[in-house]
C-alpha cells in the first residue's frame, strides 16, 4: 500500500506497509485506490459525454468521501462503490455511444514525478474534503450543479493533466470549490435547523441510559433526537458533532444533554467500558477496542468490518432501534457522572458563527478601535495523537488578554474548555464551529475587514491552522483560493507537499510552518 493522505503517515513520508498508522489495513487502501481511479475512469467518461447523471454526481461524492482517513475500514463496502462507479461510467458511456474512458492507476501518480504527484495530491485530497462537505449538503437536499460539474472536472485532471502551472490552477479551483460547497452546507445547516446561538455545553453524563453520537451530520443526530423523543434515552454528542448543541431546533430536544468526551483521537481512551451505544456518522472513526466493540454503529459512508450499520432508506430514512436498544441495555450510570475537558473544565461553550459574531459586530469594531481588542487568531483546525499539538494549547493559553481567539474544528479541544474571560462582554475564546464553519470564519473576517475598510489580509488577524485530515486541505485551499496570506500550519507540513511545491505555497501565499508558541506570538504581533 501507498498512503500518505494524513498528518499521521509513517515517518512523516508515507504508510507502505501491511496497514497504515491509522489502522487502515493494505487491501482497504489497495480498494480505495481502486476506487478512485474508477472515479477518475468515470468522471473522464462524464467530460468526453457531455453529461453528468444524477447516480454519477452521487457516486463521486460519496465516493470520494469513503476515503477520507478514518471513515472506510471495509473492502467490501469500498468494491461496492466501486463496482457502482463501473457500471454507471458503462451505462453512461453507451448511452453517448463512445467508449468509456479507462480508470485512472494511481500507482501511476504515486509513482510520477515528485512535484506532480504532490499536486495531484494536493488536488485529489481536497476534493475528498469537500466531498464531504457537499455530502452533509447533499443529505439536506441542497446539491450545486456548479460544484457537481467542478469535481468531475477537477478529478479529470488527474488523468489528463501534467503540467505544474495547469495543476496548480486546478488547485486553486479545488479551492473554489471547497468554498462553495461549505457556503452550500452552511446554508443547509442554518436552513434547516436555525442558527447557532451562543450555548453554554454541559460535560456532566446524567445517570441513566444514553447514546453518543460522532462526526458531523447534524441530519443524523436530527433523525437520533426525534427517534429517543420520550424513550428515556439521553443523547451527547462527541468531537465535531460539539456545535450542534447550539442549533435551535437541535437544543430544543430536552434529551439531548450535551458533549461527551474530547477529540476523535481520544476514542479509544475515553470509551472503554462506558455503558452506552457510539454512532459515527463521518470521518473520525479508530479501531474500536475490545471492551466497546460491541456498542458502536456506523451510518452512511463510515464502515468497519462487524460494526452494525445503520442504513438509509431510499427516502432518506433510518431506523436507529438498534443503537437505542443497545443503550436501554447497556443502561448508562447508575449516578451522574461529571467529566472534564482536557484542562480539567466542566463546560465548554460553542454556537459564534457568524450570526453571533456578527450581531455584535458594532461591539467588536469599537472595542479594537478602542484598542481594547489588539489582535485576533484564528486558532482552527484537526486535532491528533502526535506529539507538538501542545503548541495549540500554549498559544492560546499564552496569546495576550487584549487578543480575541476565533476557533473551529476539533482541535479546540485543547482549549475549549479554559475560561479566557472577555474583553468589553466579547467572549475571548469564540468557538464557530464545525471544520466546515471554516465557511463561517471566512464571513467574519470580510466582514471584519469591511468595517475597516480593508482586506482580510490587513487585519490584526493571524491564521495558525492545524491539520490531520483532507477536509483540512480543503479548508486551506478555500483559503488560498481567496487571497487569504500568510498562514501557520503545523503542527507538520504534509509529506505529500514536494520541496517545490511547498516554496510555491511561500512564495505565493506566505504560507508557514508553526515554530513555537512564543516565537510565533511575538511574530504575529510585532
Ligand atoms: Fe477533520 Fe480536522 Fe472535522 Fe476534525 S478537518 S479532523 S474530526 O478537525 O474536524 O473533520
Ligand atoms: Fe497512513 Fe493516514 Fe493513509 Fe491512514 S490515512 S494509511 S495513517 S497516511
Amino acid at each position: 500500500m501507498f498512503c500518505f493522505q494524513c498528518e499521521q503517515t509513517a515517518k512523516c513520508t508515507a504508510c507502505t506497509g501491511r496497514a497504515g498508522v491509522c489502522g487502515k489495513p493494505f487491501d482497504v487502501a489497495l480498494a480505495q485506490d481502486e476506487l478512485t481511479g474508477a472515479l477518475v475512469g468515470l468522471a473522464c467518461t462524464c467530460k468526453q459525454a457531455g453529461t453528468r447523471s444524477e447516480l454519477a454526481d452521487k457516486l463521486i461524492v460519496s465516493g470520494l468521501f469513503t476515503c477520507i482517513t478514518n471513515v472506510n475500514f471495509s473492502k467490501d463496502t469500498v468494491d461496492a462503490i466501486t463496482a457502482d462507479v463501473r457500471a454507471e461510467k458503462e451505462r453512461i458511456a453507451a448511452a453517448a455511444g463512445i467508449e468509456a474512458a479507462q480508470d485512472l492507476l494511481l500507482g501511476h501518480v504515486w509513482s510520477d514525478n515528485e512535484d506532480v504527484r504532490s499536486l495531484k495530491s494536493l488536488i485529489l485530497f481536497g476534493l475528498r474534503g469537500a466531498a464531504a462537505y457537499a455530502y452533509h449538503a447533499r443529505m439536506l437536499g441542497s446539491v450545486s450543479d456548479e460544484a457537481q460539474q467542478a469535481f468531475v472536472d477537477c478529478l479529470a485532471t488527474l488523468a489528463t493533466e501534467s503540467d505544474l502551472n495547469k495543476l496548480l490552477a486546478v488547485s486553486m479551483q479545488v479551492g473554489k470549490l471547497s468554498h462553495d460547497v461549505m457556503g452550500l452546507l452552511d446554508a443547509a445547516n442554518t436552513g434547516a435547523y436555525g442558527m447557532p446561538e451562543p450555548t453554554e455545553v454541559s460535560l456532566k453524563i446524567e445517570k441513566g441510559p444514553f447514546i453518543v453520537m460522532s462526526g458531523h451530520d447534524l441530519h443524523d443526530l436530527k433523525l437520533l433526537l426525534e427517534q429517543t423523543e420520550g424513550t428515556g434515552v439521553n443523547v451527547y454528542t462527541h468531537g465535531e458533532m460539539l456545535p450542534a448543541n447550539a442549533y435551535p431546533e437541535l437544543k430544543r430536544y430536552p434529551q439531548l444533554k450535551g458533549n461527551f468526551g474530547t477529540a476523535w483521537q481520544n476514542q479509544q481512551k475515553e470509551f472503554a467500558n462506558v455503558p452506552a451505544a457510539f454512532v459515527f456518522t463521518t470521518n473520525c472513526l479508530m479501531p474500536p477496542r475490545p471492551s466497546y466493540a460491541d456498542r458502536v454503529f456506523t451510518t452512511e459512508v463510515v464502515s468497519y468490518p462487524e460494526l452494525v450499520h445503520i442504513p438509509a432508506a431510499a427516502d432518506g430514512s433510518k431506523d436507529f432501534t438498534p443503537v437505542i436498544e443497545k443503550a436501554k441495555e447497556l443502561g448508562g450510570y447508575d449516578e451522574d457522572v461529571q467529566l472534564t475537558g482536557i484542562n480539567g473544565g466542566t463546560k465548554v461553550v460553542t454556537g459564534f458563527a457568524r450570526a453571533a459574531v456578527l450581531s455584535v459586530a458594532d461591539k467588536v469594531v469599537d472595542a479594537v478601535k478602542a484598542g481594547k481588542i489588539k489582535h485576533f487568531f484564528l486558532v482552527g483546525g484537526c486535532d491528533g495523537a502526535k506529539p507538538g499539538r501542545n503548541y495549540y494549547t500554549e498559544l492560546v493559553k499564552q496569546a495576550p488578554n487584549d487578543t480575541v481567539i476565533l476557533t473551529l474544528a476539533c482541535g479546540k479541544y485543547r482549549f475549549n474548555d479554559l475560561d479566557l474571560g472577555d474583553i468589553d462582554g466579547i467572549p475571548r475564546l469564540l468557538d464557530i464551529g464545525q471544520c466546515n464553519d471554516a465557511y463561517s470564519a471566512v464571513e467574519i473576517a470580510l466582514a471584519l475587514a469591511d468595517a475597516f475598510d480593508c482586506s482580510v489580509n490587513d487585519l490584526p488577524l493571524s491564521i495558525v491552522l492545524s491539520w490531520y485530515e483532507q477536509k483540512a486541505v480543503a479548508d486551506l485551499l478555500a483559503l488560498l483560493y481567496l487571497g487569504i496570506k500568510d498562514i501557520k500550519l503545523g503542527p507538520t507540513l504534509p509529506a505529500f507537499v514536494s520541496p517545490n511545491v511547498l516554496d510555491i505555497l511561500v512564495r505565493e501565499f506566505g504560507i508557514s510552518p508553526i515554530s513555537t508558541p512564543e516565537e510565533d506570538l511575538t511574530a504575529l504581533l510585532a
